[in-house]
């Protein structure tokens, strides 16, 4: 298969083949999106970025935990368009960066040495003006590729990036309030937030296996601990929580069992409702999601420990094909905390 004379790869992940074979054929997402549009580009791209995200959070992995959460916000208003990069300017005097979902996003140098990093090892063989060289990878490509590596960092698992995002010149705040789905949503909530997104029941359970790694702020959960429901949090736990929280404005690791390690144990947790979040009870509450969990959760070691690593690869491949930039729109950004100036 060849577009704009690159041939197409598939994902090495078998099982996400029909969706990469179908989405082609329906999609105006994948006239942009080409699993080669980096590599094509510029070869050893994706090498300068991982090397840049390794050295960004060598000295604290959490910041990984952040990029994976950039990742989610900036897919789910607008698409991955790096709209959740931009800072306030004139251009965008009210950025998604100063919405209330935003205010504990954290990672963001992280994107900005790989952006740097990447982008001076495109330019070494070029004779560039005085100015600098046109940029080569999108912001939103930067961020995706920093996502996926920083799951090889948490959990160990790899999954290929399609490449080709624009980014984009817009970011509103109250469209991040608009589109992420809040911790106190129910599973209605959830479904109809991620449909919006073409993500299914199946997706929102097994994205949400991402709280496996990293912190929430008190402020996120604190309404549990008021008066604690014990068909819905682990009495002894949300004890515990509440202890931790009576000292102001700390945070608390998503998984206490295996809080830097990204991996099933988000499932497990869950069904001995020992999570933070009433959207994670949530998954609970519906028959379809309630089975996901215990497919990935309870029954792990009697299925194969892999099933939600496998199914989690394929659903941030997903996550990171949603385009809502129409053809020829965006740009690719020489900063990405700002619009291009012309
Ligand atoms: C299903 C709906 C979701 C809700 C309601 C939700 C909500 C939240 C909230 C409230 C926090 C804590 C913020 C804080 O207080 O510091 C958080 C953290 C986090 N979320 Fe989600 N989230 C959802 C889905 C996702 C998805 C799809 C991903 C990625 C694939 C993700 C990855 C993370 C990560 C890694 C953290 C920890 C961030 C850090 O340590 O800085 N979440 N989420
Ligand atoms: C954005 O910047 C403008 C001035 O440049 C300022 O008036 C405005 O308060 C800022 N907005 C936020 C949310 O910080
Ligand atoms: C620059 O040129 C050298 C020698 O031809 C080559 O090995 C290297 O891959 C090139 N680097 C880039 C970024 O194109
Ligand atoms: C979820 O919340 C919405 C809005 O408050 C409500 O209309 C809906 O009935 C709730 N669904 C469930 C399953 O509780
Ligand atoms: C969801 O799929 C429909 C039908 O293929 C498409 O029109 C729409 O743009 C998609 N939405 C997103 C956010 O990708
Ligand atoms: C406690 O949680 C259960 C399970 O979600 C729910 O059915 C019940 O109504 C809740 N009780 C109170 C007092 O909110
Ligand atoms: C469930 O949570 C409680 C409270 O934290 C803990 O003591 C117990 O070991 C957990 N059980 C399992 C099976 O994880
Ligand atoms: C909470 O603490 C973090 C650092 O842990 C800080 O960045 C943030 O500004 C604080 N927020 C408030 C409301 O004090
Ligand atoms: C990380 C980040 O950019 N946080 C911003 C979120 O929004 C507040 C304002 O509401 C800014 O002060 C923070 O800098």
């Amino acid at each position: 298969m060849t577009i704009n004379g690159a041939r197409i790869l598939l994902p090495t992940v078998y099982n996400c083949l029909i969706f990469a074979i179908l989405l082609p054929l329906f999609s105006t997402a994948d006239d942009i999106l080409l699993p080669l549009d980096v590599k094509s580009k510029c070869p050893g791209a994706e090498d300068a970025i991982t090397k840049a995200v390794t050295n960004a959070v060598a000295g604290n992995k959490g910041l990984c935990a952040g990029v994976l959460r950039l990742h989610f916000h900036d897919c789910f208003v607008r698409g991955c368009d790096a709209s959740v990069l931009l800072d306030n300017s004139t251009a965008n005097p009210n950025p998604e960066k100063d919405s209330i979902p935003n205010k504990t996003l954290r990672g963001f140098q992280v994107i900005d040495a790989a952006k740097i990093a990447v982008e001076a090892y495109c330019a070494k063989n070029k004779s560039c003006p005085t100015n600098g060289c046109d940029p080569v990878v999108s912001c939103a490509d930067v961020l995706a590729f920093a996502a996926r590596d920083c799951v090889k960092i948490l959990g160990d698992f790899f999954y290929d990036v399609y490449s080709g995002r624009p980014d984009g010149t817009i970011s509103i705040a109250q469209e991040a309030v608009d589109n992420l789905p809040a911790p106190f949503f129910n599973i209605t909530q959830l479904q109809s937030s991620f449909a919006k997104k073409n993500l299914t029941l199946e997706d929102l359970t097994v994205l949400s296996g991402a709280h496996s790694v990293g912190v929430a702020h008190c402020s996120s959960f604190e309404d549990r601990l008021t008066s604690i429901n014990s068909s819905q949090i682990n009495v002894a736990f949300a004890n515990s929580l509440k202890q931790k929280c009576t000292n102001g404005n700390v945070t608390v690791p998503q998984d206490y069992v295996t809080p830097d390690y990204l991996d099933n144990q988000y499932f497990i947790n869950n069904l001995n409702n020992t999570v933070l979040f009433f959207s994670d009870f949530a998954l609970r509450t519906n028959t379809i999601t309630e089975d996901y969990m215990e497919q990935f959760g309870n029954n792990y070691k009697l299925s194969n420990p892999n099933t939600w690593k496998d199914k989690f690869k394929c659903a941030m491949q997903k996550m990171g094909r949603i385009i809502e930039l129409g053809p020829n729109q965006g740009e690719i950004r020489k900063v990405c905390s700002a619009i291009n100036v012309s």
